[in-house]
């Protein structure tokens, strides 16, 4: 073997380590949740040296594997490659590069909450799905082995979860947000309870009209700061913010926190993203 290849494979296996430590359990009942979350926190809680030196390595790892694919193009003739195998091979390293940042980078710590008095005035930000009026909210829910329609009553009657966080948003401001809602994960839980390694890859949100819609990555719509939101600041959520219900989470840009959410589908393939569309990184993670 030669000594690039060999250098892919080596980071190839520490890749599935790696993926493997991230890849997050929940367990379904309350008190268990409850201390997978103290656990959760402290791992959150500031990088020791070592910790911070073996993350720097880690990404710098990252850097050789770009190295390590020009390598093996180099051995195996990229000029002599015939159109198809070029573009076979470009497309299996975009996508294997993206499992790459989404091992490096999946949302695995807790981030910052605030107190009350950090609270910040709201801002209202995108109307997009939310011109109609709306008559009679449903919240349709596909793709973990069949098909539901939940009322507001019942997503309330859910584990209820508050949080003071950062909303930030892709144009340059932000704000500290206190939401109420339930965690995506109580909610999955309420459907038969899965871990994420065992749902779907992703989620499709949409609003009733389908004018605005999001995708998101299983690790991070599964991670215990994403909320379904019914409360902001205090109050039931406003037409503006999303009134009935919208997603709340410091893992993304505003761009993916979808206001008015009418359907929520889990899918194997990747669902299409609003902002995706006009050039935005699709996770646009924080
Ligand atoms: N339905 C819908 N949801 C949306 C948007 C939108 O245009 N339509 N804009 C997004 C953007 S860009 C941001 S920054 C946040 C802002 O949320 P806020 O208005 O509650 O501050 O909502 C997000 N959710
Ligand atoms: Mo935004």
């Amino acid at each position: 073997m030669s000594e690039d290849k060999e250098i892919l494979v080596e980071q190839v296996s520490g890749l599935e380590n790696k993926s493997g430590t991230t890849g997050q359990s929940w367990p379904d009942d309350p008190e268990n949740t409850a201390t997978a979350l103290k656990e959760f926190r402290y791992l959150s809680e500031p990088m020791s040296e070592t910790d911070a030196k073996r993350q720097m390595s880690i990404r710098s790892r990252r850097g050789f594997l770009v190295g390590g694919m020009a390598g093996l193009l180099g051995i195996f003739g990229w000029r002599w490659m015939p159109d198809e195998t070029k573009s076979a091979l470009l497309r299996r390293t975009f996508e294997f590069n993206e499992r790459v940042s989404q091992a490096f980078y999946s949302p695995k710590r807790l981030a910052p909450e605030f107190s009350h008095s950090e609270i910040t005035a709201a801002r209202v930000n995108g109307a997009l799905g939310l011109e109609t009026e709306l008559s009679e909210w449903r919240l349709n829910v596909s793709g973990l082995g069949g098909s539901v329609v939940l009322s507001i009553d019942q997503i309330r009657a859910m584990p209820r979860t508050e949080m003071i966080t950062e909303l930030k948003c892709i144009e340059g401001w932000s704000t500290v947000v206190h939401w109420a809602g339930v965690r995506f994960s109580d909610f999955v839980a309420a459907f038969g309870g899965r871990s994420p390694n065992e749902l779907p890859r992703y989620v499709s949100m949409k609003t009733p009209d389908e004018k605005y819609y999001v995708g998101w990555d299983i690790e991070a719509i599964m991670h215990p700061q994403t909320l379904l939101a019914y409360e902001m600041n205090g109050a039931p959520l406003t037409n503006e913010h999303g009134a009935p219900l919208r997603l709340a989470s410091p893992t993304k840009y505003g761009i993916k926190l979808i206001k008015r959410i009418g359907s929520i589908e889990f899918t194997n393939e990747r669902p299409r993203d609003y902002w995706a569309e006009s050039g935005y990184d699709w996770y646009a993670g924080l």
